[in-house]
């Protein structure tokens, strides 16, 4: 018994250290999301300059879960989103330094 718990807080902490340092993402397809941040979420409402989501964390910049505000960035992609849609949201420094939606897309 001992050593069935030895090895699950063992292959526990294999996987924390592997997610821990599993902050770069691979984009394949859109290099120009290089700078960016991902995150999941759900989307309330869309406005004229700004989105409302609930976030999970997003550990790259230290953010916890919430619901806020987001500004939609100058050119931002959100076509194939809908209000209530589960969605990754893609983010990035805006002129000002504060992070802004560069894109939103339907998850899965
Ligand atoms: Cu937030």
């Amino acid at each position: 018994m001992r050593k069935f718990l030895l090895s699950l807080a063992f292959s526990t902490a294999l996987a924390t250290s592997a997610a821990a340092s599993g902050t770069s993402h691979e984009h394949g397809g859109h290099a120009n999301m290089a700078e960016g941040v991902h995150a999941t979420g759900e989307l309330h409402t869309i406005g004229e300059k700004s989105v409302n989501v609930s976030h999970d964390p997003i550990p790259d910049i230290g953010w916890p879960a919430m619901r806020m505000d987001l500004p939609l960035l100058e050119g931002a992609q959100i076509e194939g989103v809908s209000e209530g849609d589960k969605v990754m949201i893609m983010l990035e420094k805006g002129a000002d330094g504060m992070y802004g939606v560069r894109a939103l897309e339907k998850a899965n």
